[in-house]
């Protein structure tokens, strides 16, 4: 099968990852929209605007499926790309709580995202949802996308904006951190940091992954290494894109201008 991924910039590489892994019968378009990142302090219209045209321009590659490798475009505009694209199965991501909660042995759950995704209504149902059982602290990760799109990821800008929104939650005495942002994961590392040890973050990547198995079941492994089955498209900084996915991938793939 032919799989379409985006996000509005890099942060979608953690998910690929996982893809990667467990889809060796797969080929892959990778979209960034790193040129309109970041989404999470953009309008809603926006957010939606954007996704309905990259699912467009996934769609015209004739893609079996698509999987929207961000909390934010999911939590805006998933409803409006299955309406607009009624038989592409489309797979969001939405903030590990659930898996969170199982984990959780206090009761008190950090959960990082972007502004927008903990605003959205479909962020809010889901914390609704859980928040009889589990103490929920809600931490926007103001600055931290852009700090991971622009920078260095074990760079001071990055440090800076990771501690900026961890504090808060060390201070409420979270046990479990919800990355909810599939930036996160790129810098899970640095943040892990700013937590005690037995501190556990929630990385949502390879459920994802699994769950595009539900929709195609696995096919026979194709022939060829993930460099020749992986396109990459960037509305920003190719140079950038190509450099993250060498990177989080293992691969040179060249990215292309979208
Ligand atoms: N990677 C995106 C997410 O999962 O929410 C959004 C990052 C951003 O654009 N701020």
């Amino acid at each position: 099968p032919r799989i379409g991924v985006f996000d509005s910039g890099l942060g979608g590489l953690s998910v690929m990852h996982s893809l990667c892994e467990l889809r060796d019968d797969a080929r892959f378009v990778y979209v960034a929209d790193s040129g309109h990142a970041p989404y999470g302090d953009k309008p809603v219209e926006t957010i939606v605007a954007r996704s309905l045209h990259i699912a467009d321009f996934l769609a015209q590659q004739g893609m079996d499926l698509l999987v929207v490798a961000c909390n934010t475009a999911t939590a805006a505009a998933v409803q409006a790309l299955r309406l607009a694209h009624p038989t592409l199965p489309i797979v969001g991501v939405e903030p590990g709580i659930k898996p969170a909660v199982q984990r959780s042995r206090n009761g008190k759950i950090g959960v990082l995202a972007t502004t927008a995704t903990l605003r959205s209504d479909r962020f809010q149902l889901l914390a609704q949802a859980h928040a009889d059982r589990v103490e929920l602290t809600l931490q926007a990760g103001v600055g931290l996308a852009d700090a991971i799109e622009a920078h260095p990821l074990d760079g001071d800008e990055v440090r800076r904006a990771v501690e900026r929104c961890c504090t808060p939650l060390r201070d409420a005495g979270v046990d479990t951190v919800v990355l909810g942002c599939t930036h996160y994961p790129l810098v899970a590392d640095v943040i892990a940091r700013q937590f005690a040890p037995a501190v556990s973050l929630v990385d949502t990547s390879e459920a994802i992954a699994r769950r595009t198995l539900d929709l195609i079941p696995r096919g026979p492994a194709l022939d060829a290494p993930i460099s020749d089955r992986l396109e990459l498209w960037s509305t920003g900084d190719t140079a950038l894109l190509t450099k993250a996915c060498q990177r989080w991938l293992g691969v040179h793939v060249q990215a292309l201008e979208l």
